[in-house]
């Protein structure tokens, strides 16, 4: 019923199985590797026109955007709901996302993560310039983070929501770098939800392999 296109090394792909998976939505995962020498498919392309991964497909609705699939993927199937009821509490769960897809994942993850571990792990150089410029770019965005998340355990309280699922894969991937990691030890509340966030059998679950 449920399929979900894309590659186990994407932050939005695993954004978009946190969401399943904390519903209990059983999913196929198709293999799509956008990064793949020869491009993607034709038949990839007429899913996800920007050739970004993820796509979606529940019956034979198809979706893609991770914001909207995880909207979707909440409020259509049974459990417990992953946005707040209250507007204020929604309005900054929707600003939480936001920050995500447009500060940290550029910064957090293609900055410093991509800089620090990956480039360097396949034989390339790391653009210094950048890792230092995302790194002071870094402060910026922990620091509001932590100004705008409540008192836990969760990002927004009590109830689990789609920004701890949206933070998550980003900060996994910036405490591989050991700078990230130096950087985070700074913020004390943001390693506690990390320790809470991966004991959830959904982000061990989603552990690239
Ligand atoms: N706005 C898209 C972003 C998805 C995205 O950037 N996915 C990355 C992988 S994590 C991707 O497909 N990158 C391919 C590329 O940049 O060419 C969403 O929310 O789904």
């Amino acid at each position: 019923m449920v399929r979900l296109f894309g590659s186990d090394y994407s932050v939005y792909v695993r954004i978009a199985r946190l969401c399943l998976a904390e519903k209990n939505v059983a999913y196929t995962l198709v293999p799509v590797d956008v990064f793949a020498a020869e491009g993607v498919s034709q038949d990839y392309l007429e899913r996800h026109p920007f050739a970004r991964i993820p796509a979606f497909e529940h019956g034979g609705f198809r979706l893609y955007e991770t914001g909207a699939i995880a909207r979707y993927v909440d409020e259509a199937f049974d459990g417990p709901s992953l946005q707040p009821d209250d507007p204020a509490d929604r309005a900054r769960c929707n600003q939480l996302i936001s920050i995500a897809d447009n500060y940290a994942y550029p910064h957090l993850v293609w900055g410093v993560y991509v800089e620090r571990v990956s480039k360097p792990g396949e034989g390339s150089e790391t653009d210094e310039t950048k890792l230092t410029s995302s790194l002071a770019q870094a402060r910026t965005i922990l620091t509001a983070l932590c100004d705008l998340m409540g008192k836990g355990p969760w990002m927004l309280g009590e109830r689990l929501t789609l920004t701890d699922l949206y933070w998550a894969p980003m900060m996994d991937y910036f405490l591989q770098a050991p700078e990230g990691a130096e950087l985070t030890d700074e913020f004390p509340v943001l390693q506690e939800w990390w320790q809470r966030m991966a004991a959830r059998p959904s982000i061990v679950g989603t552990r690239r392999t």
